[in-house]
């Protein structure tokens, strides 16, 4: 299909393709292998400007919107999910700073993060807060100019290898979703530790660590927002930021689909190839459309934030909805194809199945996805009526 990119954005998604094709893919099982932060493309990624794409140009970004960046992470996707979602997570840690920071806390931290100085986390989940975003037991008490944290951040991706961390804490813990306030925290500010760093099924190379504050103290200077705007500061950024997560899963996809119908080409049983059998065409041709769909999608909500529209949480969870669910789908029928041979992990399939099934999962489970979805549609009624 022709998205109609501009020149800018094929010579990016072509940039994009190279160095995760010819640096990434080679070496994307021993990343998995290792479970070791992949600083190397970090670096590499760093040196292609890519880190600032998506940052406004006042701020020592390359200016682009969530297009551009959806564009790079379907790309590296397509080699590495573990990779990508490295890359990624950046701007999920960002979009607070872009959407809240005041002027001087832009000027401090954007030019930063777009260089690749600083990579940056977001740290919104607990224990008792996933799906229930706003149940925070992580507080932050207001203490002349400063804050003082207490409280621990499970399963935050980049966590230990950030130096930036937007973290929402309850400032005042009777309010719920009200009384929760967002702060900028970075790496090396006593009484911010960090805890047990996960073992995972997929996107192995990434970090995923606990976030551990004991008395940390924060200055006012780097309160994000006002006092009880954290929720909103949380849901704004997670609207922004899912369509990259749905760009992961699309590029997820298509790098299992590539691997497949290539293995399926050389295949033979019953004395021809087995892309003659209609069982695996139907496959192939189910998985490509379930993919343009995904992507189709995906492009036309991230064009929708980039032009400035002010409500796209609908369209932002149908994207990673349909491009999550789209992954798994696909991920499983490529292994189907390799048949026995895609159980294996000497083949790259597995490891996209594995990769897959997170993005079904993290900024929002694909059930909340729904809710989010039906909320809007079922609000959009009422208004008609
Ligand atoms: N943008 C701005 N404001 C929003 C919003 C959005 N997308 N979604 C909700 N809000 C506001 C509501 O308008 C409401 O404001 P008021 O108190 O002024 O009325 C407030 O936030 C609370 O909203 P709501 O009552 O809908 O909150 P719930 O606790 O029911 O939670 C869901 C809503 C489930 C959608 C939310 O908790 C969620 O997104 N959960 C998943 C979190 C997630 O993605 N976690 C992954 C980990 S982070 S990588």
């Amino acid at each position: 299909m022709e998205y109609f990119l501009t020149e800018e954005q094929i010579m990016i998604r072509d940039l994009a393709r190279k160095i995760a094709q010819e640096e990434i893919a080679p070496r994307a099982a021993e990343y998995d292998e290792k479970e070791e932060y992949p600083w190397d493309v970090i670096n590499l990624l760093k040196e292609s400007e890519f880190m600032g794409i998506y940052l406004p140009a006042e701020y020592g970004g390359m200016g682009g919107g969530v297009l551009d960046l959806s564009i790079v992470v379907e790309e590296l996707s397509k080699a590495c999910g573990g990779v990508a979602v490295t890359f990624a997570a950046n701007a999920l840690g960002t979009f607070p700073i872009v959407l809240f920071g005041n002027e001087e806390q832009k000027q401090k931290y954007i030019p930063k993060i777009a260089s690749g100085e600083y990579l940056a986390a977001f740290g919104l989940t607990e224990s008792t807060a996933g799906s229930d975003a706003s149940n925070i037991k992580t507080t932050a008490r207001l203490e002349g100019d400063h804050y003082v944290l207490n409280g621990t951040k499970q399963w935050i991706t980049n966590g230990g290898e950030a130096s930036v961390y937007t973290v929402i804490a309850a400032t005042r813990p009777d309010r719920g979703a009200r009384g929760l306030t967002a702060f900028i925290v970075e790496k090396g500010t006593p009484g911010f530790e960090f805890g047990k760093k996960e073992m995972k099924l997929g996107i192995r190379c990434s970090s995923t660590r606990e976030l551990v504050f004991q008395d940390c103290k924060v200055p006012v200077a780097n309160r994000l927002g006002k006092e009880g705007q954290g929720f909103a500061v949380a849901m704004k950024t997670l609207d922004k930021a899912r369509p990259g997560v749905a760009a992961q899963a699309i590029g997820i996809a298509q790098g299992a689909l590539d691997h497949a119908v290539a293995f399926a080409m050389e295949r033979k049983q019953f004395g021809q190839s087995i892309t003659s059998f209609q069982a695996i065409q139907h496959k192939i041709a189910e998985c490509a459309t379930r993919i343009e769909a995904s992507r189709a999608l995906t492009y036309a909500t991230a064009r929708m934030i980039d032009a400035g529209s002010d409500n796209f949480s609908k369209e932002s969870a149908m994207c990673k909805l349909l491009a999550s669910d789209t992954a798994m789908y696909v991920a499983t029928e490529a292994i189907q194809i390799y048949g026995g041979h895609g159980y294996m992990r000497e083949y790259p399939v597995e490891k996209f199945f594995r990769d897959a099934k997170i993005t079904q999962i993290y900024e929002g489970t694909n059930e909340i996805q729904r809710n989010v979805i039906a909320l809007e549609v079922i609000r959009d009624a009422k208004k008609k009526k």
